[in-house]
């Protein structure tokens, strides 16, 4: 499809949903429709869900999504499948979940699997809450599970992060060690039904309680702890996902009122361009070796001690400063 960033510009569905499969494939010239889009993006608040694998993270955006709409706001989801052994059955079940909203012109879902080298996901998430920024969605939630690094980039793309912890799964701790305490703005205790979510409440309180003030990105905000009630119960589920985007809200323009929007969108667009040049230097450089065969016999003269990765990496940094960058196909970052 020819001219797919200025079709999204107008409003074409079709062309977004293509776009952002594109993406998902990693299709090289994608780079050209985002180039098209970019000077629009920028006006949604993007909000990040992360948090365990089964946590609730997709129950939990689709009340979301019902709580944003009953206020006439207009919802873009990015459930991003980092097709780990832990969530290879996810897909298929946060379209499910999602269904209700499926008619809703207001509301875009869509998933991203990227099976993508380094890098990839998070390229292609930045990427595709470009794609539903300028659709006009107001608020674009981004569902990632939070099993590593990769997940913890999510603050690099969202304004709001809400970390999910569920009882029985010592959370508290893998918060910690995940490093979710330092980018949480929110945290939520979901599954209020199991055994362990009052304790596990408390805990959390006492473990934000305890942590130094924040620097960086959201000094000086008080990282609140909600009890979001179960979904086994919808009318109190309904009441506790509205008092949590009340507080995503509160945070949002937190940010405002405290200057610090600006500093978020610098670090966001710092990891963008690192990520474009990644895919605008690297991507070539491997392709072209992976085709030539010169990776293999790379490979194999490191293993024999022949030469080392760091000599070599002089070597052809050396190289393409002197010839140059073929402008190739990049078919994995
Ligand atoms: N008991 C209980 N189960 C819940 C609650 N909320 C969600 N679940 C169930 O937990 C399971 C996982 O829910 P999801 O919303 O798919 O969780 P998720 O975090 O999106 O899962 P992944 O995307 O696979 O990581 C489903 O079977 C839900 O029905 C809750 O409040 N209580
Ligand atoms: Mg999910």
């Amino acid at each position: 499809m020819k001219e797919l960033g200025k079709r999204v510009l107008a409003g074409d569905i079709r062309a977004a949903s293509r776009l952002i499969r594109n993406l998902e494939d990693q299709i090289t010239d994608t780079y050209i429709a985002i180039q098209e889009i970019f000077k629009e993006t920028g006006k949604s608040h993007v909000i990040g869900i992360t948090g365990a694998p089964g946590a609730g993270k997709s129950t939990l955006t689709d009340e979301l999504i019902q709580a944003y709409r009953s206020q006439g706001k207009t919802v873009g989801v990015l459930a991003v499948d980092p097709t780990s052994p832990f969530t290879g059955g996810a897909l298929l079940g946060d379209r499910i979940r999602m269904l209700r909203h499926a008619e809703d012109p207001g509301v875009f879902v869509r998933s991203l699997a990227t099976r993508g080298a380094m890098g990839g996901i998070s390229k292609a998430v930045g990427e595709g809450i470009h794609v539903m920024d300028v659709l006009g969605k107001d608020r674009i939630i981004v569902e990632t599970v939070g099993v590593g690094q990769q997940e913890v980039e999510i603050i690099n793309h969202a304004h709001t992060v809400i970390v999910v912890l569920v009882p029985g799964m010592g959370d508290e701790i893998q918060a910690l060690k995940a490093g979710l305490m330092e980018i949480a703005d929110i945290f939520v205790i979901n599954k209020a039904d199991r055994e362990g979510a009052g304790k596990l409440y408390k805990e959390t309180m006492n473990m934000v309680q305890m942590s130094r003030d924040r620097a960086g990105v959201s000094k000086g905000w008080q990282i609140p702890v909600l009890l979001v009630e179960s979904v086994m119960e919808p009318h109190k589920f309904a009441e506790s996902v509205e008092k949590l985007r009340d507080k995503i809200e509160e945070h949002y323009q937190f940010l405002v009122d405290n200057d610090l929007i600006s500093e978020r969108m610098r670090r966001k667009t710092a990891a963008e361009i690192q990520e474009a040049l990644w895919g605008a230097i690297m991507c070539p450089i491997l392709n072209e070796m992976e085709a030539s065969g010169e990776m293999k016999r790379m490979i194999d003269r490191c293993l024999l001690k022949d030469t080392d990765p760091y000599t070599l990496a002089d070597e052809i940094a050396l190289r393409y400063m002197k010839e140059g960058l073929a402008k190739d196909i990049c078919a994995d970052s």
